[in-house]
C-alpha cells in the first residue's frame, strides 16, 4: 500500500492509539499534513478514557501546531466515516485503540501483525518507530519531508521516544531518518526536558524498591507500574551502576503488550542478542552491545504462553539464555580431549577482503548497515574483513589473512552479498558513510587453506584473539575451526559450510 493509493477516498480520518505517545502523534501529524496538502478533507484524532495531560505531549502538539482532536469514548460510539479510517502506530481491532465505525479501513504500523482483517495495510515490525515508516512512505511519494521543520521535529521526537532517547536505536532505516530530518533544536530541547512527570518519578522509585535479583546469573528484573517507556531505560541505566548487577531487564505493561529495556555491562552478554532472545517469536527486539530494547505483543504472548506470569517468563528465559552458551577464549583455546576433530580444506572460491585501516583509524566505532539491519563494531588494529559471496562477514587478523589469502585480478561477481547485499559502513565520529565495495579486493585462498575443527552441538560465545571485549556467537550446527596456518580459532556458518569447505580425504 502506498499513500497515494488512499487519495481515492472522499475523506480520511487518521486515528492515533489511545493514550497516545509521541510516535503515534508524530506519524499521524506527518500523514495529516500530506493529505491536507493533497486537498483531501482530513482529521487527526484519538480516543480512550484519558485525555493527554503530560507536558511533553502538550508542548509537542502546541509548538508544532498539531491539530490533534480528542474524542471521548461515549462520542466515539456514534462516530462513523463514509471515507477512510487510517489507524497509525496501532492496528484496527487491537486492544489499544478505540473502535470507530468506518466504511473503509487502513493501517500503518510497526507492531507485530495482530489480525489480517484490513486490506489496506503497511506493517514493518522491524522498524524502531512508526514515524520511520511514515517517513519512508512520504519519500516514496517524493514529498519533501526532510525540508519541513515541523514534520521533521515531530517524526524525530517519535523515534526518539520509541527508542529510549536513541539509546536502543539500531535499525538502518531508523538511523537514516534521524540523520536526514530537519529538526527544530529549540523545541527538541524543550521536549527533552519534559520527558518525565512527577508521577513517573514516583513510578521509578517504587519500581527500584521492588527489584528481583538473581545471584547466580547476576541479573536484575523489574516490572514497573504503567509509565512512559522512557522510564524503563532510565531505571535500567541506573541499575547498571550497581556492582552486583551484570545484566538487567526492566519492563512494563502497555495496552497491547509489554515494552522492555535490556542492559548489560559485561562482555559475556550482548544486550542486543539478549533482547532478540527475549522477544523471539512474540515480538521484536534489538539494539547494541550494552543497551537494547524490545516489544512483546500481548496477543502473540498469550497464544504461546497462555496465562504464564510474565515475571516467570522472563526469569526462565534469562536463566536459559545465561546457561545455554559455552565461553571460548580464542587466544588460548585447544580442542577438548576426546572431541572428534576433522580436517577440512577450503574450496577454491573467491572471497572479498577489506582492510578497514585503509579508510578508518583503529579504535573507530562503526556501524555496518544493510537494508533492514545493522550492527556496530570497533575497528581493531591490523584486522581484515572477509566477506563471502552470500554476505557472511568474518573478521580476521592480518597474520591469518597474509598467510592464507592472496589478491587476484578478478571482477567482483554480480549479486555479491546475497539477498541483503553489501553493507555500507558509517563512522560514528564524523558520520561519514563508506561503501564497502570501494575498498574491497577479491582474494582466493593460497595453495590449500586447511583447518580443523568440529560441528557445534551447543551454542558458544567466542572471544576471538583480536578482541577480548566483544564475542562472536556460534550456534548449534555452525563449525568451530582452527586454521592450520596462523592457528586462529574462528566460526563458519553451518548453512554455507559445504560451499566453503570440503573434508580432507
Ligand atoms: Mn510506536
Amino acid at each position: 500500500m502506498k499513500l497515494s493509493d488512499l487519495l481515492v477516498y472522499k475523506e480520511i480520518w487518521i486515528q492515533c492509539h489511545d493514550n497516545p505517545d509521541p510516535d503515534t502523534i508524530g506519524a499521524g501529524f506527518a500523514l495529516y499534513s500530506f493529505y491536507k496538502e493533497k486537498g483531501v478533507p482530513v482529521r487527526l484524532f484519538y480516543s480512550g478514557a484519558n485525555r493527554i495531560s503530560k507536558s511533553n505531549l502538550l508542548i509537542m502538539t502546541e509548538l508544532l501546531g498539531i491539530p490533534l482532536e480528542y474524542i471521548p469514548p461515549e462520542e466515539a460510539l456514534s462516530f462513523r466515516t463514509e471515507g477512510l479510517l487510517l489507524t497509525v502506530d496501532c492496528q484496527y481491532g487491537a486492544g489499544n485503540v478505540t473502535n470507530i465505525s468506518a466504511k473503509n479501513i487502513a493501517t500503518i504500523d510497526h507492531h507485530p501483525m495482530e489480525s489480517g482483517i484490513v486490506s489496506n495495510i503497511r506493517i514493518r515490525p522491524e522498524l524502531g518507530s512508526c514515524s520511520t515508516l511514515v517517513w519512508e512512505m512520504l519519500r516514496e511519494e517524493k514529498y519533501p519531508v526532510d525540508d519541513n521543520k515541523f514534520i521533521g521535529t515531530a517524526l524525530y521526537y517519535g523515534l526518539y521516544t520509541d527508542t529510549n532517547q536513541f539509546s536502543e536505536l539500531f535499525g538502518a532505516e531508523d538511523l537514516d531518518m534521524r540523520d536526514a530530518l530537519t529538526v527544530d533544536a529549540r523545541i527538541m530541547q524543550k521536549l527533552r526536558k519534559t520527558n518525565l512527570s512527577l508521577r513517573e518519578l514516583e513510578v521509578a522509585g517504587i519500581a527500584m524498591k521492588n527489584y528481583y535479583y538473581d545471584p547466580v546469573d547476576r541479573y536484575a528484573l523489574i516490572k514497573t507500574l504503567p509509565c512512559d517507556s522512557n522510564v524503563l531505560g532510565l531505571i535500567a541505566d541506573f541499575l547498571m551502576q550497581v556492582g552486583e548487577i551484570d545484566i538487567c531487564v526492566v519492563y512494563n505493561e502497555v495496552d497491547d503488550g509489554f515494552k522492555l529495556s535490556v542492559r548489560s555491562c559485561i562482555r559475556e552478554v550482548n544486550a542486543n542478542e539478549l533482547a532478540v532472545y527475549l522477544t523471539r517469536e512474540i515480538g521484536t527486539g534489538g539494539g547494541h552491545y550494552e543497551k537494547a530494547g524490545g516489544f512483546i505483543s500481548r496477543k502473540l504472548y498469550s497464544e504461546r504462553y497462555s496465562d504464564m506470569d510474565t515475571e516467570r517468563y522472563f526469569k526462565i528465559c534469562l536463566s536459559e539464555y545465561c546457561q545455554s552458551f559455552e565461553l571460548i577464549m580464542g587466544a588460548d583455546y585447544s580442542f577438548p580431549k576426546g572431541k572428534i576433530v576433522k580436517k577440512y580444506i577450503r574450496n577454491d572460491r573467491p572471497v572479498m577482503m577489506v582492510r578497514p585501516e585503509s579508510f578508518l583509524t583503529p579504535g573507530s566505532k562503526v556501524t555496518f548497515r544493510w537494508g533492514k539491519t545493522s550492527f556496530d563494531i570497533e575497528v581493531a588494529h591490523d584486522e581484515y574483513w572477509a566477506i563471502e559471496k552470500e554476505g557472511y562477514i568474518q573478521r580476521l587478523s592480518r597474520k591469518v589473512f597474509a598467510e592464507n589469502f592472496e589478491p587476484v585480478d578478478e571482477e567482483i561477481p554480480t549479486g555479491y552479498g546475497g539477498e541483503r547485499g553489501l553493507p555500507t559502513v558509517r563512522n560514528w565520529q564524523d558520520g561519514r558513510v563508506y561503501s564497502i565495495v570501494g575498498y574491497a579486493v577479491l582474494c582466493r585462498p593460497k595453495d590449500e587453506l586447511r583447518a580443523r575443527g568440529y560441528r557445534l552441538t551447543k551454542n558458544v560465545k567466542l572471544f576471538p584473539e583480536w578482541s577480548d571485549s566483544r564475542y562472536i556467537t556460534g550456534y548449534t550446527g555452525d563449525y568451530l575451526l582452527e586454521s592450520e596456518k596462523g592457528n586462529t580459532i574462528f566460526i563458519e556458518p553451518g548453512d554455507f559450510f559445504e560451499d566453503y569447505y570440503r573434508p580432507e580425504k
